[in-house]
C-alpha cells in the first residue's frame, strides 16, 4: 500500500525487514505527514495501519493488575500531562536532537491498575496487529517512559504512532512502540518483534546492540 523503498544500508540486518519511507525518497506523499520532516524517518513493519480516532481509540491495561482497565483517548488527555525534550536515537544510526513529547507517565497508569507482586515486566501491543515492545517492570516506572499523546508539540499523527505512542526517552527509538493499544503485566520479559531478531531488550542508547560508539543524546 505504502509502496515504499526498503531501505539496504541500515547498521543491522534486521530492520531491513520494516517498511521504511525517508522523505527524500517518499513518493506516496507520507512524508508529508511527519511533521516539518525534521529528520525522522517512518517505520512500520506491516504495510498499512488502520486508522484510529478519539472515537474509537482504546488503550487496554491487563495481566498482573488488580484493576484491569481500559482508557479511551479523553481519559489519557484528562490526566496529568508531562513533556520530555531529548535527542530521539533510532538504532540504525540516524538521530533527531531535541524533539519534544508530552504524555502520560507510564508509572501512573501502573499504579492505577495496581501492580501485583508476582509482575516483573512490561509487554506492549499496537492496533497494527505486529509490533511489540518490552520493559522490565523497573524500567517502565522510570519518570522518563511515556505513553505520548502529542510529539513536536502536536498530536502524535498517524505516521507516527498516533493517537498514542510509547516513548522511552533513554532507549533506542525501536523502544518506543507506535499505536499503542495494550499494556500488559508479565512475570517476566517477553522479547519484543526487533528483540525477537536479536535487539537488546536493555536498550539503552550508546549500550546496547553492539554500538557502543552510537551518538549518545
Ligand atoms: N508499531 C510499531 N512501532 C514502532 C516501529 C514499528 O515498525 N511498528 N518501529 C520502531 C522503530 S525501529 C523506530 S526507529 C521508531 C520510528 O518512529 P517514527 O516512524 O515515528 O520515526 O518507531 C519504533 N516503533
Ligand atoms: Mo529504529
Amino acid at each position: 500500500m505504502l509502496g515504499l523503498g526498503v531501505a539496504g544500508v541500515a547498521a543491522g540486518p534486521f530492520l531491513q525487514r520494516a517498511v521504511e519511507g525517508v522523505t527524500s525518497k517518499d513518493p506516496t506523499g507520507l512524508s508529508g505527514l511527519l511533521p516539518g520532516g525534521g529528520g525522522f524517518r517512518y517505520y512500520s513493519v506491516v504495510a498499512s495501519v488502520p486508522t484510529r480516532t478519539a472515537e474509537d481509540y482504546t488503550l487496554t491495561v491487563d495481566g498482573l493488575v488488580d484493576r484491569p482497565v481500559t482508557y479511551r483517548l479523553a481519559d489519557l488527555q484528562a490526566m496529568e500531562q508531562h513533556r520530555i525534550v531529548h535527542d530521539v536515537q533510532c538504532v540504525t544510526g540516524w538521530r533527531v536532537p531535541g524533539t519534544p513529547f508530552e504524555g502520560v507517565r507510564l508509572s501512573a497508569l501502573l499504579d492505577a491498575a495496581g501492580v501485583r507482586g508476582g509482575a516483573g515486566a512490561v509487554r506492549f501491543s499496537c492496533f497494527d496487529g505486529s509490533y511489540s515492545e518490552s520493559l522490565t517492570l523497573e524500567q517502565a516506572r522510570r519518570d522518563d517512559v511515556l505513553v505520548a499523546l502529542r510529539m513536536q508539540d502536536q498530536p502524535v499523527s498517524h505516521a507516527h504512532g498516533g493517537p498514542v505512542r510509547l516513548y522511552v526517552a533513554p532507549m533506542y527509538f525501536y523502544k518506543s512502540a507506535k499505536w499503542l493499544s495494550g499494556i500488559t503485566l508479565t512475570p517476566s520479559v517477553e522479547p519484543g518483534y526487533w528483540e525477537r531478531y536479536g535487539y537488546d531488550v536493555d536498550a539503552w542508547v550508546g549500550r546496547s546492540n553492539g554500538r557502543d560508539d552510537a551518538p549518545t543524546g
